[in-house]
């Protein structure tokens, strides 16, 4: 049976709805105890309420840092029913057993580039957290709202029976402890990234960062797993975890991960480009001056790999890359910053295929990679960066042209996005075979070239780029006997001499990065 509501007090800093909300509580004839900013609200929308301030007898004071930390306040919302009656009456405490409450906008402030250290610490809520503290945890007596999607429920809870049940106190105060514990979560994440002077570190001394649930998995990377799927409240517009689902069934735990991959490899090019992964390895890539070219040409690299595939285009999807794709193979799921009707309207003879929009996109993933291992978390800076900043510099008698170095430019991004040890053979902005995750660098140059071979692309002039040095040359000998004419490698080998020795005897032209891109 629901508990009636007699008073309720409403402090909110973002203000979305809480007109209706106050309105249907007045309307019930709910006594309304407001602070400053909220209670001048509501009173301009004509609605009764009484002034915090008025109601303690005590004024709002220090610019607002004390308005409701007060006994008459926590008391009324921590007393408890049956039970504390007797002491309330003696001090004057009547109960309060409704409390609508959301905190300092914290987080939208320091996301603010300008923000000072003082600005952000004037943000800190303290008589907010108190008052949901104390509300959630007597949810027995009272209700607690934290957030406007909750109003219309509330609403209805109290238009049909005049309050909340106990399921629904106990749902919002679950809700209230997740709302302070993320509010505190970032104010700590927030100061420990910084010292006294506000200056910052790429690493804060602990990471509290709050992850919201976003959808449960059918099962994780096997089906005895069971997963979810969280998402970072922070996350930058245009994330992965901004997907818009626009068809198809319900994703899997590896169409998400392998998503990602995708995601983050296609955002690495400017021009129209297709990425596909399997396994969370691209099988092809390509940039073209329009879409379905570039799908047609990542296509081609290994269309045995690409069945199944995630396919991810940096442009949005047309009806005629839809159709390629769907006319040509079996496809997992479809990932672009923006799908047309008349895309979604091919898409749809497919149904199971997952067409996933992802606006504002492709964007990097956030600032961190974070990597579990057994009872701690590794935590690195995401590899951003392509080059040393002096840029690739030619090692060898050959030398690379502007052409040549575009060329190079593009496999080396690719190179990136596989798992080491990673080659990647290409031509013309399109890869022409893949070598990935080997624990030898010559298996990868080696699987590269006969997945080359599998698909029936000559790699006869063709360009190779290496995720990390080459030891020995071997590699070079086996580029070299493929017809590769020239690679780029971070260099910085013990024998660079014998591997840019083995290149000037091949004829093969050498760019060195300086910069090695390891992927695990
Ligand atoms: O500065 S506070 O920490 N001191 C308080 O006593 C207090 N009571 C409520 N901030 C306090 N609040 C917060 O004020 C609420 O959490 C809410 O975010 C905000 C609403 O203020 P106003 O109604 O003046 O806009």
């Amino acid at each position: 049976t629901p508990l009636p509501i007699r008073r309720a007090l409403i402090s909110v800093s973002d203000k979305t709805g809480i007109e209706p909300l106050a309105r249907c509580l007045a309307d019930s004839g709910v006594e309304i105890l407001s602070t400053g900013g909220t209670a001048t609200l509501l009173q301009d929308a004509g609605i009764d309420v009484v002034e915090v301030g008025e109601y303690t007898g005590f004024p709002e004071i220090m610019a607002g840092r004390v308005k409701t930390l007060h006994p008459r306040i926590h008391g009324g919302l921590l007393g408890r029913r049956g039970e504390d009656e007797a002491v309330m009456a003696e001090q004057s405490i009547p109960p309060i057993d409704l409390l609508v409450v959301n905190l300092y906008a914290f987080e939208q402030a320091v996301a603010r580039p300008d923000c000072s250290l003082e600005a952000a610490i004037e943000h800190i809520d303290i008589g907010g957290p108190a008052m949901l503290r104390a509300a959630a945890k007597n949810h027995a007596g009272v209700g607690v709202v934290t957030a406007p999607a909750q109003y219309p429920a509330v609403i209805e809870a109290v238009a049909a029976q005049g309050g909340l049940d106990a399921a629904q106190r106990y749902e919002l105060a679950v809700a209230a402890f997740n709302h302070v514990a993320r509010y505190d979560a970032a104010i700590s994440d927030y100061l420990s990234a910084r010292d006294a002077d506000g200056q910052v570190s790429a690493f804060p001394g602990q990471l509290n960062r709050h992850w919201e649930k976003a959808a449960e998995l059918r099962y994780g990377e096997n089906p005895h797993q069971p997963a979810a799927f969280y998402r970072d409240p922070l996350a930058r517009p245009g994330s992965f975890a901004d997907y818009q689902q626009r068809q198809g069934k319900a994703l899997s735990y590896n169409n998400l991960a392998d998503g990602d991959a995708a995601w983050a490899c296609v955002a690495a090019f400017d021009a129209p480009a297709c990425v596909i992964v399997k396994h969370a390895n691209p099988c092809g890539v390509a940039v073209a001056a329009e879409p379905t070219a570039a799908y047609e040409a990542a296509f081609a690299t290994d269309p045995t790999s690409a069945f199944g595939g995630i396919i991810a285009f940096n442009r949005p999807l047309d009806a005629a890359t839809a159709r390629a794709i769907v006319e040509r193979q079996f496809v997992e799921v479809i990932l672009a910053p923006a799908v047309s009707d008349e895309a979604l309207m091919v898409t749809a003879a497919k149904t199971n295929v997952r067409v996933l929009e992802v606006p504002g996109g492709p964007v990097a993933a956030s600032e961190w990679r974070l990597q579990p291992v057994g009872g701690g978390l590794l935590v690195q800076a995401q590899d951003r960066a392509l080059t040393a900043e002096s840029g690739p510099r030619c090692v060898t008698r050959e030398p690379v042209s502007e052409a040549l170095a575009e060329e190079l430019d593009f496999v080396w991004r690719v190179a990136k996005f596989v798992k080491s040890n990673a080659i990647v053979y290409g031509r013309e902005g399109r890869t022409l075979g893949i070598g990935a995750g080997q624990m030898s660098r010559v298996d990868s140059a080696r699987i590269g070239v006969s997945k080359a071979a599998e698909a029936g692309l000559d790699l006869t002039g063709s360009v190779l780029a290496s995720d990390a040095f080459f030891p020995f040359r071997d590699g070079i000998d086996q580029a070299a006997a493929a017809g590769v004419r020239a690679i780029i490698q971070p260099g910085g080998s013990r024998r660079d001499d014998e591997v840019i020795a083995a290149a000037d005897e091949h004829g093969i032209a050498m760019l060195l990065t300086g910069m090695r891109h390891f992927r695990h």
